[in-house]
């Protein structure tokens, strides 16, 4: 790279620098890519990608006020802009020292009048992407498509009333897998943005469902016809921008791929800040996924608890970090998946080194998370208690409910010969003070 070329000079390669003291933000001070934890390295289990919109599109625009974050490689007319975003992002990954991105359609390229032009576009920029993926090693987590922020898409795209949006919606996609095939990405994901509703009255629930989970199975189709190997993944959020969104929450995402058999072709992407927004802890939709064995990759960001929007916040707290890390390990990974940052800068930091500090912190707290997570699951402590507590279930009575063999009448002749069962502690504050220990 030609020294004009540089947008982040004075800045080189991330160092670790395990004893680095309290001021120095500019090193990771837990991350350490090549360190081995239960048979993979940190980097394995991490799987880290920068996003494309946020970190390089974002401007720091509100509802409220205008552009607070002036980016050297935002300027010109909209191609000369994205050949400079290209680079400045991949001049960003490398220095950062991740090994994965992830973007939508619309923020590699800009849309132009037609489908053709939008797709002459993409396919301009993203041959330059293939070119410095090819030169850095870095490579696509994972693609998506902008199916939400054209007025055509106001009413929806696969749930629009109208078909002829959802042809254009369609057509999108199709393209969109082409770029996924031609940049090796290992997933694509599917943000319903619109897909819900405001208004009940003038909405035929049945019939957009029904359209979403066909226009999935084409999407399905073309991806096996193209010889596309990545996963494909839902990514639930409750409401933003729709009132109502249908991809909900985990649990109503896998109830929808159940119903319309969808199940094997798909897994979620969570992201805490919509499971959050859903009403739920931080953590519960990384856990019910992965307890379904659907959790596919992560949106690591997080919201402030007390608002009720998406913030899109760097995840900084090492509590929320050691139990997604916890799950994670004990799925056994989350390849092909990884953890996305699909956080911003808040639109007070108007720095560009404070890109390089929110991915360092947010990274190093993850690789905090990892690192107490395996101290927890290495010392067996609390998996013990926990296996002690459901151990009425590996013999006798347990064991035929557990396998899905005891009738009614089993369970009331147990009852019958054993009377009340005793009382048993629960011990939350227990298990609480021992997770406490570690992080
Ligand atoms: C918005 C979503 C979006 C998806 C990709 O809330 O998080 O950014 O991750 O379309
Ligand atoms: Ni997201
Ligand atoms: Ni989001």
């Amino acid at each position: 790279m030609s020294a004009q070329e540089e947008f982040f000079a004075g800045i080189s390669k991330i160092p670790y620098v395990p004893n680095a003291g309290p001021a120095d933000v500019m090193c990771f001070k837990h991350y350490n890519a090549e360190e081995v934890f239960m048979g993979k390295t940190m980097g394995d289990w991490l799987r880290f990608s920068v996003c494309y919109w946020h970190s390089f599109c974002g401007t720091g625009a509100d509802p409220f006020g205008f552009q607070t974050l002036h980016r050297p490689w935002n300027e010109g007319t909209p191609m000369e802009a994205a050949k400079k975003r290209v680079r400045a992002a991949f001049e960003f990954f490398t220095k950062l020292g991740v090994k994965y991105y992830t973007f939508h359609d619309r923020d590699m390229a800009p849309e132009g009048s037609t489908l053709e032009e939008s797709n002459r576009n993409l396919d301009e920029i993203t041959d330059v992407a293939l070119q410095l993926q090819n030169q850095t090693g870095v490579g696509v987590l994972w693609v998506t498509c902008n199916l939400f922020a054209h007025s055509r898409y106001m009413n929806g795209a696969a749930t629009n009333p109208d078909c002829h949006v959802l042809a254009y919606a369609g057509a999108q996609v199709k393209k969109g897998l082409d770029i996924a095939k031609k940049l090796g990405a290992q997933n694509f994901v599917f943000w319903g943005g619109r897909e819900g509703f405001h208004s009940i009255l003038n909405s035929d629930v049945g019939a957009e469902l029904k359209h979403m989970a066909n226009f999935f199975k084409m999407a399905v189709q073309y991806k096996e016809k193209i010889g596309l190997n990545c996963q494909f993944l839902i990514e639930p959020k409750p409401k933003e921008p729709c009132k109502h969104q249908y991809d909900y929450d985990a649990m109503s995402v896998i109830a929808f791929l159940k119903h319309y058999d969808l199940e094997k072709h798909f897994k979620l992407n969570i992201e805490p800040n919509h499971t959050t927004l859903a009403g739920h802890s931080y953590e519960h939709d990384i856990v019910m996924a992965s307890s379904f064995g659907m959790l596919g990759s992560v949106d690591s960001n997080t919201g402030s608890p007390d608002l009720g929007w998406d913030t899109d916040q760097f995840p900084m707290d090492i509590r929320n970090t050691t139990l997604v890390m916890k799950t994670i390990i004990e799925q056994g990974g989350i390849q092909p998946g990884g953890l996305n940052f699909d956080a911003k800068v808040r639109r007070e930091s108007t720095d560009l080194v404070d890109l390089f500090i929110a991915h360092i912190g947010a990274m190093d707290a993850f690789a905090r998370g990892l690192r107490n997570a395996v101290r927890i699951i290495q010392d067996g402590l609390l998996s013990g208690l926990v296996k002690e507590r459901y151990s009425s279930y590996s013999h006798g009575l347990g064991q035929r409910v557990d396998d899905g063999s005891a009738t009614l009448e089993d369970l009331e002749a147990y009852i019958k010969q054993n009377g009340e069962p005793k009382v048993t502690s629960g011990k939350q504050e227990k298990y609480e003070t021992i997770f406490n220990h570690y992080i």
